[in-house]
């Protein structure tokens, strides 16, 4: 608790980091929050001179992935700055006070820090039977987020359980359990989707509202612009063969060897938008595309009950890096999966004639440069 007035830079050089690690970090930070270059100064100045952010992290219906991915984040000191910097007054995974020791941490910081400290949520929120479904403490999570909201600065629902409902709000949904922005209203509510988030995103929207002191600019589902504003179609690598017409038509055919489009195996990067594609995960080494299976759309709202997630997709929404996600429900319905079709094809047959015609015009280049240096 000493480390309470401590800034970032403070806290940071007690665990050892050095003023280069440290300005590496902002600089990183900087411009995956998608800062111009000028504007990491203003991250190193927040980091320097602001003083920590009252954090209590609740978990509800969830399995933890989301922690689990927000602690592998893969900068070196994202770790030692972040969770020292947030000082985490209350989470049930990684405090080391249990029991009334950490409910007594909980209600210190809420009375403490009231209007000013961080919410971050994960899991959904029974609310059948009056929420007795998920307890914790002997309260039910209708009424800790009830009155944890109530003092916080802002919420972060972090997962597709906090901001969508994720799995246990599947049909039938048995428990009743709903997103944090159905039961909360009267705050800023920062929804952070996946199934898990990506770490760095987490880690982004938190330094973003360390440095800025206001939440990020949001999406139309409340998601932060700088990480979901585009599809995983339009920054996956294997898009190429999506273009070309080019679809992987078994796992275990020569064209998935080959790593063509996952498409037509249900691949659901057309309608969802996260960072897999530009971040990809465990530093930047994989993401589901890459390890050869399409994306299941984790990021996005009921993603569970949007059918088979081995059948493709019927239709989606346009067909250019322009669709953004508040275009979508205007859009759907209008695009058929003729409409798809046609499109396929004509690209197929544009791109093959392109394809055709850059490889022989190469051929002419290689023949020529090789006469030309006889
Ligand atoms: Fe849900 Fe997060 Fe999926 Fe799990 O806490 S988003 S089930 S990865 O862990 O809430
Ligand atoms: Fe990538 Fe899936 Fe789009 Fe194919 S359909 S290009 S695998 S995101
Ligand atoms: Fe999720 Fe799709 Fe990324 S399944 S992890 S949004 S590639």
């Amino acid at each position: 608790m000493s480390k309470k007035d401590l800034t970032v830079w403070e806290v940071a050089q007690k665990r050892g980091v050095t003023r280069r690690d440290f300005l590496g970090f902002c600089a990183w930070m900087g411009a995956f929050i998608g800062l111009e270059t000028t504007g990491v100064g203003q991250v190193v100045k927040a980091m320097g001179s602001k003083t920590r952010l009252p954090v209590v992290w609740f978990h509800f219906q969830e399995c933890t992935g989301c922690s689990e991915s927000f602690v592998r984040t893969d900068h070196p000191l994202v770790s030692e700055i972040i969770l020292d910097k947030i000082s985490l007054d209350y989470t049930e995974t990684l405090q080391a006070a249990a029991g009334k020791q950490a409910e007594k941490a909980l209600h210190n910081t809420m009375k403490k820090y009231k209007g000013k400290y961080l919410m971050m949520v994960e899991g959904s929120i029974s609310t059948g039977n009056d929420g007795v479904y998920c307890s914790i403490a002997g309260r039910t999570s209708l009424d800790i987020i009830r009155e944890a909201a109530a003092g916080a600065k802002a919420v972060i629902a972090l997962g597709n359980c906090a901001s969508f409902g994720g799995l246990q709000a599947a049909k039938p949904n048995p428990t009743g359990s709903k997103p944090v922005n159905k039961i909360v209203s009267d705050k800023p509510i920062i929804n952070i989707p996946g199934c898990p988030p990506i770490a760095q995103v987490i880690t982004g929207t938190i330094v973003h509202i360390l440095t800025f002191d206001r939440i990020p600019h949001l999406d139309g589902q409340n998601r932060p612009k700088a990480f979901y504003s585009r599809r995983v179609h339009d920054t996956c690598y294997r898009r190429p063969n999506y273009d070309a017409g080019l679809f992987v038509q078994s796992f275990d055919d020569e064209n998935a060897k080959r790593g063509y489009c996952l498409y037509k195996m249900g691949c659901r990067g057309p309608v969802t938008y996260n960072s897999c594609g530009v971040t990809r995960w465990n530093n930047g080494v994989s993401f589901p595309i890459q390890s050869g299976h399409g994306c299941i759309g984790c990021s996005e709202a009921n993603f569970w009950d949007h059918g088979p997630f081995y059948q493709h997709l019927a239709s989606f929404p346009g067909f250019g890096i322009e669709t953004t996600a508040d275009t979508v429900g205007l859009a759907a319905g209008v695009a058929t999966a003729a409409g798809i079709a046609a499109h396929a094809i004509s690209t197929n047959i544009r791109k093959r004639k392109l394809i055709k015609e850059a490889m022989e015009s190469s051929e002419e280049v290689d023949t020529g440069s090789k006469g030309g240096k006889k």
